[in-house]
């Protein structure tokens, strides 16, 4: 099995710079951007620069530089944030919807970072 990229996502599309984006941190593979329907106080969006539909697809085809240039970014935004919960901050939570069943709406991988608030327990 394979994925087939949409290059006219709308993440992709903001990666090109056609559509603005409320940055927070940009490294040399990922964009991490303020989400434009905030469920919290902080919901970040952190992509791969590159062509990616999801975590799996992430993963498997990103180079160990971009997987690693991501992870660091994501935690760097949590710090940016101040919600690292080591004492400068009261925590977060990632999500990373996929397909259908994880009600993924845009099919370019993307990790949410949500705190600022107590998130409440996870639906399950
Ligand atoms: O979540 C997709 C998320 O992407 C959703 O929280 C809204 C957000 N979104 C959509 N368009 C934009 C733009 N232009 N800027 C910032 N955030 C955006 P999913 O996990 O795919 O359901």
């Amino acid at each position: 099995m394979s994925y087939a990229y949409d290059d006219q996502n709308i993440f992709a599309r903001i990666l090109r710079g056609e559509i603005p984006n409320d940055t927070v941190l940009e490294t040399e593979h990922t964009l991490a951007f303020n989400d434009i329907q905030p469920q919290a106080p902080v919901h970040v969006l952190v992509i791969p620069k590159g062509a990616y539909v999801c975590f799996d697809h992430f993963c498997a085809e990103a180079s160990d530089a971009e997987l690693t240039d991501f992870a660091r970014a994501a935690a760097e935004v949590c710090r940016i944030k101040g919600v690292c919960p080591d004492g400068s901050g009261e925590g977060y939570r990632t999500i990373s919807n996929a397909g259908p069943d994880g009600v993924q709406e845009v099919p370019h991988y993307h990790l949410h970072i949500l705190g600022g608030r107590h998130m409440g327990p996870m639906v399950k």
